[in-house]
């Protein structure tokens, strides 16, 4: 299988599993991956995704496409649609939150997966790296999208037109990451991340995150719009009324008790 998935609890984990190719990125990862995401939104409350072996995830992968190469090239358009778009699209589209736990490199479109997760933990011995120009391509899997609004213009240039190694110190710092872990200590602390969101309510939690994402290409009375007709939504369920008296009882709300 070239995506394992398990759960544990209420918290599936999704392993890319192509260990000798670092988990480079071909058909059956990305629908592997799609059809795991659709699963962990029906069966869980949140997902991990991490990669098997040394790395997480190191992109297109180029040893399937070298052979094209005598023969005009390949539809690197179409293999985009087909394969890159499906699985970072089910990513954010995924209906539990998702926690990328980067055991190992991210790059090129290792690295998009990796930024289309809601939030992500680092090990010590994992680095980020664009690695699209380094072979005369352009970004993709929505990483110019993701990467201003992450680190700003000026460093989204300098990560994807130098494709520095970035270390997990500096993903960490730059706000792309939110902590740095050692590598022993990296699924113990995403799965607990991913724990704490599932202890939560999923569709408050993918609609904020569909807010926020949204937000940059709205106006302030928009956003205020949007806000509205979700709160608006939100405040007629029954877990909004659980966490408002739990609480007022001062106890710890459980929403699985009323969903
Ligand atoms: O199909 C399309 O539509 C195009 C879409 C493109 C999207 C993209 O993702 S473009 C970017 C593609 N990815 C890359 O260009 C990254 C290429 N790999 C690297 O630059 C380096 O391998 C890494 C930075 C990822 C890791 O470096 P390092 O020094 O830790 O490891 P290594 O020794 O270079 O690689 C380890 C093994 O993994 C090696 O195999 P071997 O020699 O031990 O048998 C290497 O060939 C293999 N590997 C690494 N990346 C890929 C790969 N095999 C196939 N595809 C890869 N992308």
């Amino acid at each position: 299988m070239s995506v394992e998935y398990r759960t544990e609890g209420d918290v599936a984990v999704i392993t890319l599993n192509r260990p000798d190719r670092f988990n480079a990125i071909e058909g059956t990862i990305s629908s592997g991956l799609v059809e795991a995401l659709s699963r962990a939104g029906v069966e869980t409350r949140a997902a991990v995704i991490t990669g098997a072996g040394r790395a997480f995830c190191a992109g297109a992968d180029l040893a399937e496409l070298e052979p094209e190469y005598d023969s005009g090239g390949p539809d690197l358009a179409e293999h985009l649609e087909n394969v890159f778009h499906p699985m970072v699209e089910a990513t954010i589209e995924c209906a539990v939150p998702t926690v990328a736990a980067i055991n190992g490199v991210a790059a090129g479109a290792g690295l998009g997966l990796a930024l289309a997760c809601d939030l992500r933990v680092i090990a010590e011995s994992a680095f980020l790296t664009s690695a699209f120009t380094a072979i005369g391509l352009t970004p993709d899997s929505g990483t110019t999208w993701w990467l201003p609004q992450m680190v700003g213009v000026s460093r989204a240039l300098e990560l994807t037109l130098t494709n520095k190694r970035v270390s997990p110190e500096e993903a960490t710092r730059l706000g792309i990451c939110l902590e740095t872990v050692s590598d022993d200590q990296l699924m113990g602390r995403a799965t607990g991340i991913a724990g704490s969101l599932a202890d939560m309510v999923p569709d408050s939690l993918v609609t904020t995150r569909r807010l926020i994402r949204e937000a940059a290409g709205r106006t302030f009375a928009e956003a205020l719009a949007e806000e509205q007709t979700e709160q608006g939504r939100l405040g007629k369920t029954v877990e909004h009324a659980e966490g408002v008296r739990a609480f007022l009882e001062k106890r710890k709300a459980d929403f699985r008790g009323v969903g």
